[in-house]
């Protein structure tokens, strides 16, 4: 079979089935097509995106600032490596540090890339600033937290699936209850070489937990009274996703180490980042870290437009209004509903509770139904939907994506 001839979804399904790594258990769709909120399957259906790649699209697919810049650049050059510099980097660092307030950036490409600079960054500082002795650094980290796939990062993650058989584990991890300030200050009082704090603003893979109210402040507070950084980990929570540009800035924290992703691109191309002010960034010399790809032009442009698509179009605002009416029309249907328990999130980051067991396949097969019925979303962990659609989409969409959800959920009731 020629390659390029139009595959039906089934014959998709069977080369990645035969041909790929079973490493996903993806919902029976084939996409080939985005625009702005909508996705089209190979049989030409069309879509509401309900998952934005993770929150990676936020500002749409394929947005035409966004690939128009990709294409200027890819047609211009396209990497060059770190070996020499180029003409975006510094243009891409500078436009980067002022948007969100920090002196220097180290840019890299995916998720997890920038969780594990961020972890290099605040061990070196840790044994160079703090005086911490060499290999005795601790980072503190919170239960149910997901901050990518690498081997060091599955060290810290209690999810068995991510965890088991990949062995042996890094060290030098203290886990606490994620939203517990006592944990916290009872860890930073009894390790006396604790480096850092990474936690998610708003736990996503867990199941889109919102912490409480001054969570993040104090945590922060208590990260400062002990010399230890506060590290965000906002590559699904950032870039508008929870109404605000960061969801660090509801409760006003500078976090000392931020780590940014997806969205950073628009979904367009790999591209993340750690931010940092001077006095932390400075510990990394030339030869300490780095990635071929890290910074590279391409990623430049596109994080420029992503960025600016962001701030021109108040897609914070606009997650933010849509979000508190999102959740206000589905508590509506859940006042009456034997099906759902409550809805959460911020701005377009919401997840419902189905009131099943987390083994049950209830959400998986809610989630079937609402692709039968024009609507992609998928479960997180068992019984909990995540839904989080493109920050371009207007109130009407909404509407009809709140109908396409309450109806679908009626047909389990
Ligand atoms: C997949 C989950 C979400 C992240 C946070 C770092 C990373 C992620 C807070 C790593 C990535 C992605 C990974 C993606 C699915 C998605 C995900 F289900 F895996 F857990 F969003 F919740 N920090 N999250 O959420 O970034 O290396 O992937 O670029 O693995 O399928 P990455």
């Amino acid at each position: 079979m020629a390659v390029l001839e139009k595959l039906t979804s089934q014959q998709a399904i069977d080369l990645e089935n035969k041909y790929g790594a079973h490493n996903y258990h993806p919902l029976p769709v084939v996409l080939n097509r985005g625009e702005g909120v909508y996705v089209w399957d190979v049989e030409g259906k069309k879509y509401y995106d309900f998952l934005s790649a993770y929150s990676a699209v936020n500002q749409g697919h394929c947005h035409p600032k966004i690939v128009g810049a990709m294409m200027n650049q890819a047609q211009t050059l396209t990497l060059t490596s770190r070996a020499f510099y180029n003409d975006k980097l510094g243009e891409y660092e500078k436009f980067a540090t002022e948007y969100f307030g920090f002196d220097k950036l180290l840019p890299m490409n995916t998720g997890a890339e920038a969780v594990e600079t961020a972890l290099k960054i605040c061990r070196k500082w840790a044994y160079e600033k703090k005086g911490i002795s060499e290999n005795d650094a601790q980072i503190i980290v919170c239960e149910n937290n997901f901050h990518g796939r690498t081997t060091t990062i599955i060290s810290f993650s209690n999810d068995p699936v991510a965890r088991k058989n990949f062995g042996p584990y890094t060290a030098g991890f203290i886990k606490i209850e994620y939203d517990n300030l006592a944990a916290l200050e009872n860890a930073l009082e009894n390790n006396k070489n604790v480096a850092g704090f990474l936690v998610e603003p708003i736990q996503g893979e867990a199941g889109v937990y919102v912490p409480s109210e001054d969570y993040l402040a104090k945590a922060k507070a208590l990260c400062e009274k002990h010399n230890v950084l506060f590290i965000a980990d906002e590559v699904q929570t950032g870039v508008a996703r929870t109404g605000q540009l960061l969801a660090v800035n509801y409760e006003n924290v500078k976090p000392d180490v931020l780590i940014l992703g997806k969205a950073l691109s628009g979904g367009a191309y790999p591209v993340s980042a750690v931010f940092a002010d001077d006095h932390i960034m400075e510990v990394i010399k030339p030869g300490n870290h780095g990635s071929t790809f890290g910074g590279n032009p391409v990623a430049a442009a596109v994080a420029i437009a992503a960025l600016e698509v962001v701030r021109d179009e108040k897609l914070a605002e606009n997650a933010f209004e849509l979000g508190e009416l999102f959740r206000s029309e589905l508590n509506k249907y859940i006042e009456t509903s034997e099906i759902v328990n409550l809805v959460r999130g911020k701005g377009l980051l919401n997840a419902i509770v189905i009131n099943d067991s987390e083994e049950s396949e209830t959400a998986w097969n809610i989630c079937v139904a609402l692709k039968e019925n024009g609507l992609l979303a998928k479960p997180t962990h068992g019984n909990i939907i995540r839904f989080a659609p493109p920050l371009v989409m207007n109130k009407e969409q909404l509407l009809e994506c709140v109908g396409i959800i309450t109806k679908t959920l009626k047909e389990f009731e």
